[in-house]
């Protein structure tokens, strides 16, 4: 139990600079870390720039939309550095305004309850010392690009950069309630964080997966995040990973899993997070009166992460571009860039296959531009030959947009 020793060393630690950030939120006293930040920092379409977050002991660089509670958007141009996202650059996503800055990773306990045969209250030593896995995996808010929807809709403005790819290791969902035994008449799972709203009003932040989905084997509660404790601001010290799916479901800070012979309608799940039941989530701006579910799977995604809308290149030279993309919840299947508007394309190079659920690297090697503007656009297809509409999609909550994605360059 070597490996589980240093872990939790690992844990105790991280335990330590937690209960060291200020107050009744992470902001640190004082800025660790340089203000200015060599990051875009516009949204087009948004009201001028934004501000580099400065007040996150675990966190570098990101950009800032909201301190408390927070919301932290990583840069674009730390996507180009690799398809592992590295956890003091990964973006960050809370509702409610109570997060607990300390935990003792003594006392902690993630408890099971509901519809099982024995109720459980597992310890962090308990957990580690079960079978573990790890999956690459790509986490994204569902509102990940909201900031782009036209016409606006409300909710945090995000770019691009509400996603991150990370290994997140921990034991699978599956063995925990195997462990409890979960009886028959279950039909979904509900997990709990430790976060609470400032008010009492305030809905705590609870979801649910149906019970299949629960015991899939594929869902993990994680302990670990490219290889090191989670920090405090992505769950620390456990959270749900959900591969493939949205990350509304990756509850972060989990300690409580219960078992519900119904289908849960809280809040969150039956009102909050809902999207059209229509192809691409999309319906009419404006329209109402739709059938709506609760969203779900991701779909396909791809991103020039090497070049910005703006920028100005060589002319008369060979262009070299590089990104990323995303399959949903399976494999991409090709990248593929045109430079004419979409009236044909070109395929790219695919990079290291990192699994199904992982960003997949792509690379390119344009003809020479000739002087002037120009636009490169770039389109994944994932291997249920699903890919990116050429035109946004809308919705009213601003979820799901993957529209193919356009870079406008000169040539000089
Ligand atoms: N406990 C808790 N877990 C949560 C949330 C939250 O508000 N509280 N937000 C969810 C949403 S909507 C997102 S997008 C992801 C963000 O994960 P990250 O902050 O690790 O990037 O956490 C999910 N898990
Ligand atoms: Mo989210």
């Amino acid at each position: 139990m070597a490996r589980t020793g240093r872990i939790f060393e690992q844990l105790n630690r991280r335990q330590f600079l937690a209960s060291s950030a200020a107050g009744a939120s992470f902001m640190a006293a004082s800025p660790a870390f340089a203000q200015k930040a060599d990051v875009d920092l516009h949204l087009p379409g948004g009201s001028g720039e934004r501000e580099v977050a400065k007040h996150f002991a675990d966190k570098q660089d990101l950009i800032l939309l909201r301190n408390r509670p927070p919301l932290l958007e990583t840069p674009m141009s730390v996507f180009d550095q690799g398809v592992f996202t590295p956890n003091n650059k990964f973006y960050v996503r809370w509702h409610l305004a109570n997060i607990p800055t300390e935990i003792d990773v003594g006392t902690f306990r993630l408890k099971v309850r509901g519809l099982v045969n024995t109720e459980l209250s597992l310890s962090l030593s308990e957990l580690l010392a079960m079978p573990r896995v790890e999956v690459a995996a790509v986490n994204q808010c569902s509102g990940n690009s909201r900031g782009f929807f036209q016409p606006r809709v409300p909710g945090g403005e995000w770019g691009h950069g509400a996603m991150g790819c990370a290994k997140w290791t921990g034991v699978r969902l599956r063995d925990i309630l195997d462990r409890a035994g979960v009886k028959p008449g279950a039909v979904q799972v509900r997990f709990n964080g430790l976060d609470e709203g400032a008010i009492a009003e305030t809905p705590d932040f609870v979801k649910s997966l149906d019970v299949d989905h629960a015991r899939d084997g594929e869902v993990i509660v994680a302990f670990l995040m490219n290889g090191a404790p989670l920090p405090l601001t992505n769950g620390f010290p456990i959270r749900l990973v959900v591969p493939g799916w949205y990350a509304t479901y990756w509850m972060k800070m989990l300690f409580d899993i219960e078992v519900l012979d119904r289908v849960d309608d809280n809040f969150w799940m039956k009102t909050a997070y809902q999207i059209p039941d229509t192809a691409g989530a999309n319906v009419k701006p404006g329209e109402t009166g739709f059938k709506t579910v609760p969203i779900n799977r991701m779909i396909t995604r791809s991103f020039v992460t090497n070049l910005a809308s703006g920028q100005t290149v060589k002319r008369g030279a060979p262009l070299a571009l590089r990104g990323i993309a995303m399959g949903g919840d399976v494999s991409v299947a090709a990248v593929d860039v045109s430079v004419d508007g979409g009236a044909t394309w070109k395929p790219t190079k695919l990079g290291r296959d990192e699994g199904r659920y992982a960003f997949r690297a792509w690379s390119a090697e344009l003809a020479p531009p000739k002087e002037g503007k120009f636009e490169v656009m770039v389109r994944a297809t994932n291997t249920r030959k699903e890919t990116q509409p050429m035109t946004p999609i809308w919705n009213p909550g601003g979820y799901m947009l993957n529209t193919i994605e356009t870079t406008s360059l000169s040539a000089v």
